[in-house]
């Protein structure tokens, strides 16, 4: 974790999100996403990396702003397209900024009463999630999705409940392109 009383500078890739220096990187394979999506991944696709996240890490405190990037592979299970697990703030009221590098994607947004958005990840977008919404970004182009994201520093991830409920959309490979569907899972409390 870095002293964040001290100003520091990192240098970010911007086509590949890759930060130098980065505190922690993690990487979630098809391994992890087990359950998220309708279909088990095919066996052919082995255990394919999906997305890799790059972290600068400060103190859990809201004085403090996480940043991080994420790399999303191209990729799909079944008709579905790659994605990140989806989360919670663990502090539901906490809010986050995504920045669209490169790439195209969507992030999908709901609440826990159920209501949903969708909004476009792009070079240059600048997409703003408020406190109290889930999150889940999907790559839905050929090439690698990249964002950067900045959030209050004590948020916490809560991935239990998207684990168990889903969320109210997913995001499907039809053959008129990308399509939001009802996520036939999906369970409201
Ligand atoms: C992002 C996400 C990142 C990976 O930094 O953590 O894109 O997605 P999952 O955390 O859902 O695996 C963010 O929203 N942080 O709060
Ligand atoms: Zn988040």
């Amino acid at each position: 974790m870095r002293d964040a009383v001290a100003p520091f500078n990192v240098l970010m890739e911007l086509d590949k999100g890759v930060l130098e220096p980065t505190d922690h990187t993690k990487r979630r394979h098809l391994s992890d996403m087990h359950g998220m999506y309708l279909e088990e991944p095919d066996e052919a696709a082995g255990d394919a990396l999906v997305y890799t996240v790059h972290e600068i890490v400060v103190p859990e405190s809201p004085d403090h702003i996480q940043c991080s990037t994420t790399i999303l592979q191209p990729g799909r299970v079944g008709r579905e397209f790659f994605m990140t697990k989806g989360h919670f703030h663990e502090v539901r009221g906490r809010s986050e900024v995504y920045l669209g590098l490169r790439g195209e994607g969507r992030l999908v947004m709901a609440t826990e009463g159920g209501d949903h958005a969708v909004e476009h990840i792009v070079p240059g977008s600048v997409s703003y999630v408020p406190g109290g919404w889930a999150h889940r970004s999907v790559n839905i182009g050929s090439e690698l999705l990249v964002f950067f994201a900045a959030y209050v520093g004590d948020a916490g991830h809560d991935y239990a409940t998207i684990e168990d409920e889903g969320l109210p959309v997913l995001l499907t490979d039809a053959p008129d392109g990308p399509r939001v569907e009802r996520n036939p899972r999906y369970t409201q409390r």
